[in-house]
């Protein structure tokens, strides 16, 4: 895809009663917020995700995994929605009832305007006790920089006492229920599902839009690069989202604005 959107992409959201919007990493690397698995910027490509990304990890070393949790918190604090963000905002705008599902565990969607995300993967701004599950308080930046590579100990459960843990979800994990089920019912009940930025290699969530397809939804793909999710894909734009996104918008409503 270079410059508009072809017109079957176009046509299907124009036209949809039910739109589900799925989005992955790719969604806020234009926000400068890596990826996980780009060839040269992806955080696999640099980080170990068995030593950072799994319960295991937390209990061998919390004050490595929990630094480099809080490095990536305070980097996601200084980015900011890209013009993807703002076109799926505005897709939620013209299409009431469209639902954002969402991989990701920054908060650009927010912060772009679309209300109540559902986050299949945790949130960076959401710690929790590892014990008591209870949440804990954003610790504040002002403290000073987090640095990657810093290991900070992480702060102590106000209720038990126990680590507090970063509210992600790790290699190995449940996805929380409930935003599961809403994801599920979701993609059961669309007629266009959106998958935008992502390698859909990670399960359960990679099943979503699989849900949609087999279910007879039509399935559009933003994405540079070609995925597993290309055979379901009625429409593939191969592109960039901050691109794609609000020329889409831009040709079925005329302005990804409003
Ligand atoms: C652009 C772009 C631009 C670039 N515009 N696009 C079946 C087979 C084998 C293994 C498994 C299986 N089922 C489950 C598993 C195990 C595992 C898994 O899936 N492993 C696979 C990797 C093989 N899954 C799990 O462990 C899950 N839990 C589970 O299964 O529990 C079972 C259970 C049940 C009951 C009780 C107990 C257990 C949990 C998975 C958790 C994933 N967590 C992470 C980390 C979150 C925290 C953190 O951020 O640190 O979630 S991993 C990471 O991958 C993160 C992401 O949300 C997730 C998906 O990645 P995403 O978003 O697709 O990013 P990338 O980097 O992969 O792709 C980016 C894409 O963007 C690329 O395609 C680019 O081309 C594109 N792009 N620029 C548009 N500008
Ligand atoms: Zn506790």
């Amino acid at each position: 895809m270079t410059g508009q959107p072809p017109r079957r992409a176009a046509e299907l959201l124009g036209q949809a009663r039910r739109v589900v919007v799925f989005t992955g990493a790719g969604m806020s690397a234009e926000s400068g917020v890596p990826t996980f698995r780009d060839a040269l910027t992806g955080l696999w490509q640099r980080y170990d995700a068995q030593a950072l990304a799994t319960p295991e990890a937390f209990r061998a070393d919390p004050a490595l995994v929990w630094g480099w949790y809080e490095w990536r918190r305070h980097a996601v604090r200084l980015a900011h929605p890209n013009a993807g963000h703002r076109a799926v905002a505005a897709i939620q705008h013209r299409a009431p009832g469209t639902v954002l599902i969402t991989q990701n565990v920054d908060d650009l969607h927010e912060r772009a305007g679309s209300p109540d995300p559902v986050h299949l993967h945790g949130s960076l701004f959401a710690p929790r006790c590892a014990s008591c599950a209870r949440p804990a308080p954003v610790s504040d930046d002002a403290e000073g920089e987090p640095v990657d590579g810093r290991r900070v100990p992480p702060p102590r459960c106000a209720h038990c006492a126990a680590p507090v843990r970063p509210g992600v979800v790790w290699f190995g994990e449940a996805l929380p229920g409930a935003a599961l089920e809403a994801a599920v019912e979701a993609a059961s009940s669309c007629d266009l599902l959106l998958t935008v930025g992502t390698s859909g290699l990670v399960y359960p969530a990679a099943e979503i839009p699989q849900v949609a397809a087999r279910l007879g939804a039509a399935v559009v793909q933003v994405n540079p690069e070609e995925t597993p999710l290309d055979g379901i894909a009625e429409v593939n734009l191969r592109g960039p989202a901050a691109r794609v996104l609000p020329a889409l918008v831009d040709a079925v409503w005329g302005g990804a604005d409003g």
